[in-house]
């Protein structure tokens, strides 16, 4: 049966290896399909450690990760990988052309469907005004584009998989404020019933998602809506502000 995309984190501690204490404690978290989770935090609270559990690139020492019920341990990385689309904080390009970039994990997309991914990557114009289009070259690291291209294609490369599971590791910080809009309208239109989970840096990227989590040193101290958190919570008022 096609994966639904549920994602729950059962009590989940983890540290890395050779560390004393560990960066995640006791977080627990349903993040819904149809619905975008948000999780702020400021710097070196765990947000990165914690997303990165999902497609396990590490896994915890105690509790689970389970997506639609079944625990991400009894997955391989493959199969993870077939359900969750991951677009990380250091987003990665590898030497080829901006197709094979984008169609990497899924080698039957078509010209259409990448150039769709553009569009709502916000990376449509830029890839138009290149001279060999999709078939331009990208240099190792892809240091031959700029931070914010970078973002977006590895943006775009996410859609074009179609994931049940999209996590977005502060993925719209190098946007500016009118193109992480225009981004996260066009996303929204597309992900539909899939499961969006977005960590930012800019609360304001994230005032309408449906549920807001907020992590302070690896431990999750509040959850709502945007509107309840100001309300309640100083962790999340005190990031708002700065
Ligand atoms: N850490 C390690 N090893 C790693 C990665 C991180 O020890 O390979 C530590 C650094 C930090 C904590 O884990 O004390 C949490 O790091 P993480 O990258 O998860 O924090 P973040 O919330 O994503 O920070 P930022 O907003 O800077 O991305
Ligand atoms: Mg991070």
């Amino acid at each position: 049966t096609p994966a639904v995309g549920l994602v729950e984190f059962r009590n989940v501690t983890f540290g890395y290896p050779g560390a004393e204490r560990p960066v995640l404690d006791n977080v627990s978290f349903t993040a819904e399909p149809g619905k975008t989770t948000a999780i702020v935090g400021s710097t070196g609270a765990g947000k990165t450690s914690l997303i990165n559990l999902i497609p396990r690139l590490y896994d915890p020492q105690q509790g689970e990760v389970l997506i639609d019920g079944v625990p991400v341990s009894s997955l391989t990385r493959a199969q993870v990988s077939s359900v969750v689309g991951l677009v990380s904080q250091k987003p990665y390009l590898f030497s080829g052309t901006i197709a094979s970039n984008l169609r990497f994990g899924r080698a039957s997309a078509t010209d259409d469907d990448l150039w769709e991914a553009l569009r709502v990557a916000q990376g449509e114009d830029f890839v138009r005004n290149k001279a060999k289009g999709l078939d331009d070259p990208i240099s190792q690291g892809g240091t031959n584009v700029s931070g914010g291209q970078r973002q977006r294609l590895c943006i775009a490369r996410a859609l074009v998989a179609k994931p049940r599971v999209y996590l977005f590791d502060d993925s719209f910080s190098a946007l500016d404020v009118s193109t992480d809009a225009r981004l996260r309208e066009a996303l929204g239109e597309v992900t539909g019933d899939a499961t969006v989970i977005i960590v930012a840096q800019r609360v304001s990227s994230i005032t309408d998602a449906d549920q807001i989590l907020v992590v302070d040193d690896g431990v999750i101290v509040g959850r709502g809506t945007h509107e309840e958190l100001v309300e309640r919570n100083e962790t999340y008022r005190q990031i708002v502000e700065s």
